[in-house]
């Protein structure tokens, strides 16, 4: 069976989310989300999510296109957490593109396009301004 593993925080979860979940389960038969921690996320952007991580493992684990959910403790664990899936495909967001290049070796790496004009960063923003 041909595993696709992906990762990202998904706080605030928005159709954008859905829509490269939704595309990376097409590129196989078993999609994994690794759903980054809080601090992980704390250790890159100086700030906790909105939604605290068990809050978005039960969202991305609750959808029809994911078959199993893990959290993501480090950015630099991708190889660990592909070799224990037994991952044939990663897919991320081409705003990390190139970046993971080098785990070719071991399985197919794909960016796919982000869904324009939504963001989780936007949606903090119009909130905020109502
Ligand atoms: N995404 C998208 N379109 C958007 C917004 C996000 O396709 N408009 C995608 C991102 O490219 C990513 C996924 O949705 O593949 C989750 O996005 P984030 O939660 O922003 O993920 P990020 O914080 O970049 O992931 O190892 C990666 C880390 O887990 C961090």
């Amino acid at each position: 069976m041909k595993t696709v593993i992906t990762f990202g925080t998904f706080d605030v979860f928005h159709v954008g989310h859905l829509s490269i979940l939704n595309r990376a389960r097409a590129l196989g038969e078993r999609l994994v989300v690794g759903v980054s921690s809080d601090a992980l996320n704390f250790s890159k952007k100086g700030r906790n999510p909105i939604y605290p991580q068990q809050a978005r493992l039960d969202i991305v684990a609750g959808l029809k296109c994911v078959d199993a959910v893990f959290l993501e403790e480090s950015l630099e664990k991708k190889r660990e957490y592909i070799r224990g899936f037994d991952a044939d495909v990663l897919v991320m967001g081409d705003d990390w593109c190139g970046r993971f290049d080098a785990l070719a070796d071991i399985c197919t790496v794909t960016y796919l396009a982000r869904t324009p004009s939504i963001s989780t960063t936007s949606i903090i923003e119009v909130v905020r301004s109502i």
